[in-house]
């Protein structure tokens, strides 16, 4: 069993093996120096992010752990505790539960809109599966968990973003028929004293009737509470009982491709999200120019100064849990001298 999600400590190995491979893939000692047009070698181990606006995730299996909790933390600790492990060094991750969590960044420095040219990255720890059981599989899959991208251009130059300075980045669902705008969910916070719902055949649930969500699509259903993660799946310091998260939900995108719910693959969209291919793969570079209004139109940004990530799936793979967008940092492109063409 490929035990993709079953602790970060594996996500972190594959992550870092997949960073080696890359690195020496990129050094070719046949070529002269005259000759060498060996792009720059990018390291993905540091972060451009230098401020955290807001920090929401939803509910989901690594919240109060990734960033950790501890009793008594305000959003304002919690944000802090984001910004440390998303910036500078990065040296973590945050992830954002299911979908709608999310998370606002800001950057000292414009990240310009280059024409033709992707701009910034936002890092994750997708992963390409080491073998899919479906040999007929014809996209790229393993543990891609996509994030909607929204960038916000400081138009008045107030340090903050505005509500009408967002844009959302129009990526390769954008005009999926299953792809939907303005959805919403809200998830109430569990009842400690409930007894929990155990279910005999998926024996990693401890809990399959653990938080309660429903949405304005006229769905309804719960999030299981998992073997391997005990803690509490709704965010600590959040005081109210419910929380509502609204956004552009993406198709659902992991299959198990067991048919016995042994192994899950989940499946990188073309282009466009975050956490939807492995960071040294070009297809998680972003072009500003991909950035819409509500009404669809091209928003023309010069650059961006504020970056927000959310889960864009609201989904449940078996034992590997809800997927959750995570986030370990953004790099601009330009300052670090990488060329990636648009598409
Ligand atoms: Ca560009
Ligand atoms: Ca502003
Ligand atoms: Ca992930």
């Amino acid at each position: 069993m490929i035990k993709y999600k079953i602790n970060l400590l594996n996500i972190a190995m594959a992550f870092t093996a997949a960073i080696a491979l890359y690195s020496c893939s990129s050094s070719d000692d046949s070529t002269t120096k005259e000759e060498d047009n060996t792009p720059p070698t990018i390291s993905y181990n540091y972060s451009d992010v230098t401020k955290v606006i807001d920090f929401k995730p939803a509910a989901g299996q690594f919240t109060n752990d990734i960033p950790k909790y501890v009793k008594g933390d305000t959003e304002e600790e919690m944000k802090k505790k984001a910004l440390k492990a998303i910036s500078g060094d990065k040296l973590s991750m945050v992830s954002l539960g299911g979908f709608g969590g999310y998370i606002v960044v800001g950057f000292d420095e414009t990240i310009k809109n280059v024409e033709g040219l992707r701009d910034f990255k936002v890092l994750g720890n997708a992963f390409w599966a080491n073998s899919n059981p479906n040999s007929n599989a014809t996209n790229r899959g393993g543990s891609c968990e996509p994030g909607v991208i929204m960038v916000a251009y400081d138009a008045n130059k107030n340090g903050v973003p505005d509500e009408d300075e967002w844009y959302e980045i129009a990526g390769s669902e954008h005009t999926n028929s299953e792809t939907i705008a303005n959805y919403s969910i809200t998830y109430h916070k569990p009842d400690p004293n409930k007894a929990p719902v155990i279910d005999t055949i998926n024996k990693w649930a401890t809990d399959i009737e653990y938080i309660k969500w429903e949405d304005n699509q006229g769905q309804s259903g719960y999030m299981p509470k998992n073997t391997y993660h005990q803690q509490n799946y709704f965010p600590e310091w959040i005081n109210e009982d419910k929380i509502t998260f609204t956004g552009t939900k993406l198709p659902n995108n992991a299959i198990d491709e067991s048919g016995k719910g042994t192994y899950w693959v989940l499946y990188s969209f073309d282009y466009g999200y975050a956490d939807n291919a492995p960071n040294n793969d070009d297809e998680s570079a972003i072009d500003i120019n991909w950035a819409v209004d509500r009404a669809g139109k091209k928003a023309n940004l010069p650059g961006v100064d504020f970056i927000k990530i959310y889960t864009g799936v609201n989904q449940q793979a078996g034992w590997l849990g809800e997927t959750s967008t995570e986030v370990s940092g953004v790099i601009d492109l330009h300052k670090a001298k990488v060329t990636i063409p648009t598409r």
